[in-house]
């Protein structure tokens, strides 16, 4: 089939690592540094709209600590090394695990001859720590090229990442498919003409996704069918590669 390569969003998409992780790890780099700010589950739903942890420090300081006195981008800088490496403890600890049928997919779609790639607008080290304690060091080798968020100007919602990675793989948009779990996630695959397909989440269940292929509530797995929330209806009861293709074959 003429699809030859799946790039997958990290945080929100692999693993529920923005609630388990990341909004964890926010908490106690304030608390290290100090400071009585606490992200609550819902607060950290409305962060989530501006992607990237400096920015996100950022906004929060300029919306609801109006009165703080540092210097925005230092300060940004500094707690977001320490909740980086908060994080990767964290995640090296704990074992955040993959979402439903992501080790399935992931296995399946190299077996395919599927090349895969990610396109995240987390840091590195988050990704590699994620990877590496979920499937095990030899994984990082499935994925022949991870775009990260630092390596490009814009983060998503802008395609940027994006383009960066199907430039490194020398492959067109139509020669792949995107999976997202975020309508920031959405706009930036489509900035750039990927088909996306988006599993949701609690943070996420709420966006609208126009233009995706279809809206699943997780991967599923054979004992434990996905739920179609929006798209074409399918037989099909958990994503495999069979469906990826009739996902494929109706866009184009
Ligand atoms: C992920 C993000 C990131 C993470 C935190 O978005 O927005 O900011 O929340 O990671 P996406 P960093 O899933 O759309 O790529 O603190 O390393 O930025
Ligand atoms: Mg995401």
């Amino acid at each position: 089939m003429p699809l030859k390569a799946l790039i997958f969003d990290v945080d929100g998409t692999l693993a529920n690592t923005e609630r388990d992780g990341h909004l964890v790890a926010f908490n106690l780099a304030f608390k290290e540094l100090g400071l009585n700010w606490i992200w609550s589950s819902e607060l950290y739903q409305k962060l989530l709209e501006v992607t990237g942890g400096q920015l996100r420090i950022k906004h929060y300081i300029s919306k609801y600590q109006p009165d703080f006195k540092e210097n925005l981008d230092d300060f940004a800088a500094e707690a977001h090394r320490l909740k980086t490496s908060i994080y990767v403890d964290l995640v090296s600890s704990e074992k955040i695990p993959l979402r439903p049928g992501v080790q399935r997919l992931l296995l399946d779609a190299k077996a395919a001859g599927l090349r895969l790639a990610i396109a995240t607008t987390t840091t590195l080290a988050n990704v590699n720590a994620l990877i590496i304690n979920t499937l095990g060091h030899q994984a990082l080798g499935w994925f022949e090229v991870i775009g990260a968020g630092n390596v490009v100007e814009n983060l998503k919602p802008a395609g940027d990442i994006y383009a960066w990675v199907l430039a490194k793989m020398s492959l067109p948009a139509e020669d792949c498919m995107a999976f997202e779990d975020s309508n920031n996630g959405l706009v930036s695959a489509l900035a750039v003409n990927l088909p996306t397909l988006i599993t949701v989440n609690e943070y996420t269940k709420t966006h609208k996704f126009a233009g995706s292929l279809a809206v699943l509530d997780n991967l599923g797995e054979p004992d434990a069918p996905f739920e179609l929330i929006s798209g074409a209806p399918t037989e099909a009861k958990y994503v495999d590669i069979n469906y990826l293709k009739e996902l494929y074959e109706k866009y184009y």
